[in-house]
Parts: structure tokens; sequence; C-alpha cells
């Protein structure tokens, strides 16, 4: 098997080397999953190996994760392995106590230079604690050589430290899925409460859009929100507001927004905000979309934002227009 040296042309080229798997070439859509519910497995092949065309893609299921099913994929053929799971898991239908434990698309030839997706369906379990990660190891076979997507990170260690780091989905709280659109959306993490994630909706064309959200720390030490992202932007930056001689400025805030303890911060409209810049595609009023906030202490906690009308200044509120967020300016 051949083992590449990752290339930093990749780190370059593509949005997907902006997240956690620094330079993985195969990755999953998404990242994110709720426990106890159906979960979309896309599996992204994002370079060959070595400049060698991927000729065949291997996904294992964990346990864990029942019911798989592959999506066929025209021009490549699929083999299921199904297997015993480790112990019995309720389904819909029921118990259940097998199904697939990998899924193999072959004959098929994606170009180096070319990226597509490998769909399966699969419905988490309960198994998982909140906040875990499931790991979906990969193995990318090539016209020549091969790449074994398989590391999983072992006692604390980060999953960006290593070499060819498994695909990861972490578990969200059950909270998190509370529905986010009525604004009443509260995760717990840790000494913290984190309420009523919200975006604002982009207008035609806008690359930025401006993010809100409310942190009450009820515990008895301080944190501090450190960073921010949302799926679909290359980056997130936590901004402060003022008005300077007459004129509205926003300036990041350096070393991340203290969150004292008893105290609630709120972001909103015209102060403390969230920027999320490098949008792949606008926002629209009414949908959701996911997200994560990270905390010094609390550590990362996945969020559901909802996205209210352009302009809004809360969520469920009405437009405010141009004064509003000023976020024309950026
Ligand atoms: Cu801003």
């Amino acid at each position: 098997m051949l083992r590449l040296a990752l290339r930093t042309a990749c780190a370059l080229a593509l949005p997907c080397c902006l997240t956690v798997s620094a330079q993985a070439h195969a990755v999953l859509e998404r990242k994110e999953a709720a426990p106890n519910a159906a979960y979309r497995g896309v599996v992204q092949i994002m370079h060959g190996c070595d400049g060698q065309p991927t000729t065949r893609v291997t996904v294992t299921i964990p346990e864990g994760v029942i019911g798989a099913k592959p999506m066929p994929k025209p021009g490549w053929e699929i083999v299921t392995q199904k297997g015993a799971y480790a112990k019995p898991y309720q389904s819909f239908h029921g118990t259940v106590s097998e199904g697939v434990t990998s899924i193999t698309w072959s004959g098929g030839s994606l170009p180096d230079d070319q990226v597509d997706e490998f769909t399966f369906f699969a419905r988490i379990s309960d198994a998982f604690e909140p906040y875990s990660t499931v790991y979906f190891p990969v193995v990318q076979d090539c016209a020549k050589g091969s790449i074994a997507w398989t590391e999983v990170p072992q006692g604390g260690r980060e999953a960006k430290a290593l070499k060819s780091p498994a695909p990861g989905v972490r578990i969200r709280s059950a909270t998190a899925e509370a529905p986010a659109a009525t604004g009443s959306a509260s995760t717990r993490a840790g000494s913290l409460d984190v309420r009523t994630p919200w975006l604002r909706a982009t207008p035609g064309g806008a690359s930025v859009a401006g993010g809100y959200v409310t942190v009450v720390n009820d515990g008895g030490t301080p944190d501090r929100l450190v960073s921010a992202s949302i799926d679909g932007a290359a980056r997130g930056e936590i901004h402060t507001m003022s008005v300077e001689d007459g004129v509205m400025k926003m300036a990041p805030v350096e070393g991340g927004l203290a969150i004292e303890p008893g105290k609630t911060v709120e972001l909103k409209p015209g102060g403390l905000h969230l920027m999320f810049l490098d949008l792949k595609r606008g926002l629209n009023a009414g949908e959701t979309v996911s997200g994560t906030l990270v905390f010094e202490k609390a550590g990362t906690v996945p969020v559901t934002f909802a996205v209210a009308p352009i302009g809004a200044r809360a969520l469920g509120g009405q437009a405010g227009g141009q004064a509003a967020g000023g976020h024309h300016n950026h």
C-alpha cells in the first residue's frame, strides 16, 4: 500500500480543506448527526492517489450505525458486506441485530482533478453519547496505489494531527434538535446555555451573513466564545460594532468573547455579532443552517441557526431595513 505525502496544493484549492480534517481527500459532507435519527452519509472524494484516478471506494459502517443502504451510482458497482451487530438495536421495524457493515463502490474511474460523492443512508442508533464522534473509515483505491482514511484519534489527540483521518460525524445533543425556527431553541453545554441562534437571510449575491445568539453562563467560572462556523461558509468571526464619529464600524473581537459567570451575553443586530464570510450560497428566510460555537471551556457546541428575513432585528421579528445591520458595508 502506498502512503502519500499530503500535498499542500489541496489546502489552497478546495474549500473542503478549510474544515477540521485539513488535508483529507475523503470526507463526509455532513459532519453532524442527531442521535437516534436517520443519517445521509455522503463520502466526498476530493483527490485521487498522487495523481492516479480513484477506482474503488469502501466505507466501513461502524457499530451503532444501523440499517445502512447504499445509493446506486451510475457507472459504479456496489457490493455490501453484512454482518451481525455487537448487540441488538431498536429501529422503526422493531429490533435489528444485523445489517450492512461495509459498502464498496467499484468499476468507475474518478480522475484526480474531479470530485465525486458516494452516498448511503443509515440510522444513527441511540448508542452514542451527545458530542461524541462516530468514525466512518474509508479506503480509497486508485489505478495505482491506495489510501486508507482509517485513523481514529486516540486519547485526546485531535483528528487534524492525523495523517489520514477517518471521516468523523459528531453526534448532536438531543436538545440541539429542538425546532430552532420557533426561536425557543436552547442548547446546554457545561455551565452555558446557548439560546436562539439565528442568521440573517442574505440579499442576492451577498457572500457575508450576520449571526446572532444569546449565551447565558450560570456557572461559577468564566468561559470564552472563541470561534463560530456554519455549513457553507468558509469562516466565521466574532465582531463588535461601534459608532465612531457617526460612522458605524465593526472589528473582530481579539482573543475571543468573554462570557463571565452569572452573565448573559447577547449577540444581536447593532452590537456584538457573528459574521460568516465567503458563503457558498445565499441564506433564505425560513431555512435552518447547522453550525458550531466553540468555547474555551464548554468546547464545541453544535447549534442549528434559524434564518430570519433580510434585515430582521430579531428571530421572528420584522425586517428593519438598511440601518439594522451595517453588513452592507462589509
Ligand atoms: Cu461584522
